[in-house]
């Protein structure tokens, strides 16, 4: 098979963009797909400063490797979930990553912040799955940062993969609150959040991937244990089966979504949020999502010591 762009011999196929190419013309069109997503979506400019969440996965590292190759301003975050030998593998992924291109990062460890509370003890606890424990953590601390550093954009490695299965999930139980929000790019609702963009939104799992090994980078290929109990993984699934007997699937699916479904959801999109009382972040109660998780924690695990049932 020949390089769509040149007609050297071609090294990746792509049945969904109906093309092939050789190693350079693939890696020219993964960034420019990046590029336009940016552009198309206004997700940042050159000028400002962003924060790249990362996880020590293909598609955060190949993301923060294209948005530091295309000249943007980046520091990574690294959350240290407390998740086993999993966070401490994908901590030296991350670590490395960084530090052989001489990029800044940040690690925030969640058992070592004001709470002190990991993962695995949240999910405990509170008898909540170990993934919706980790959302409400990761979204706070991911705030938080980007609050703290003075950043003006908080980035994500969200791949199509991803986007598409979270549709599904949402499309299936109709979930329009979740549907009004989904989207590549989330401008502030609140003075206490900065903008959140996802610039691999209609890039493929298997291009990041891709571009990851042609880029030698050095990532954690093993799934958090916590994923396998997802329902996530059975969307994904389900479509990787549409996809195959329907190249270019889950780019339609998420595609015409935002351009022919979303704006009636998100025209309907709820209120705003308030302070936290506690800890002043957006709240939509009294206290936001994360302060009413760990005071949740935080009682349960004190009836739990003078001996009464959880
Ligand atoms: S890290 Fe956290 Fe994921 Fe692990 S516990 Fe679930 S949500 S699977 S992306
Ligand atoms: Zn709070």
């Amino acid at each position: 098979m020949k390089c769509t762009r040149c007609r050297a011999r071609a090294e990746v196929h792509l049945r969904a963009h109906n093309s092939a190419f050789c190693r350079p013309c693939f890696l020219f069109f993964f960034r420019r797909q990046v590029e336009r997503a940016i552009a198309h979506e206004r997700m940042c400019t050159p000028e400002e400063h962003l924060l790249v969440a990362v996880s020590g996965g293909k598609d955060s590292l190949a993301l923060w490797d294209v948005l530091a190759e295309l000249g943007y301003r980046t520091t990574g975050l690294y959350l240290g979930l407390g998740i086993g030998a999993y966070s401490t593998a994908s901590h030296a992924k991350v670590e490395t990553f960084a530090a052989t291109r001489g990029l800044p990062l940040r690690v925030v460890d969640l058992a070592r912040e004001e709470s002190g509370l990991a993962i695995p003890e949240v999910a405990r606890v509170t008898r909540r799955t170990a993934c919706a424990a980790c959302g409400t953590m990761k979204r706070h601390y991911f705030d938080a940062a980007a609050l703290e550093g003075g950043f003006d954009v908080l980035v994500t490695g969200h791949n199509l993969d991803d986007e598409a299965a979270r549709l599904m999930g949402n499309v299936l139980r109709w979930q329009t609150d979740h549907l009004a929000r989904q989207r590549p790019v989330l401008p502030p609702t609140h003075p206490r959040f900065v903008r959140k963009v996802k610039p691999l939104y209609l890039t493929g799992e298997y291009e990041t991937a891709v571009y990851a090994f042609m880029r030698g980078i050095d990532y954690i290929v093993d799934e958090c244990p916590n994923a396998a109990g997802a329902t996530q993984l059975l969307y994904k699934e389900a479509l990787n089966r549409l996809e195959a007997a329907s190249p270019g699937t889950k780019l339609a699916f998420v595609k015409e979504f935002l351009r022919s479904a979303q704006p009636a959801f998100s025209q309907v999109e709820g209120r705003r949020p308030q302070d936290c009382t506690r800890c002043g972040m957006p709240a939509y109660g009294e206290v936001c999502s994360f302060c009413s998780l760990v005071r949740e924690v935080q009682a349960k695990t004190a009836r739990a010591a003078a001996g009464a049932p959880a």
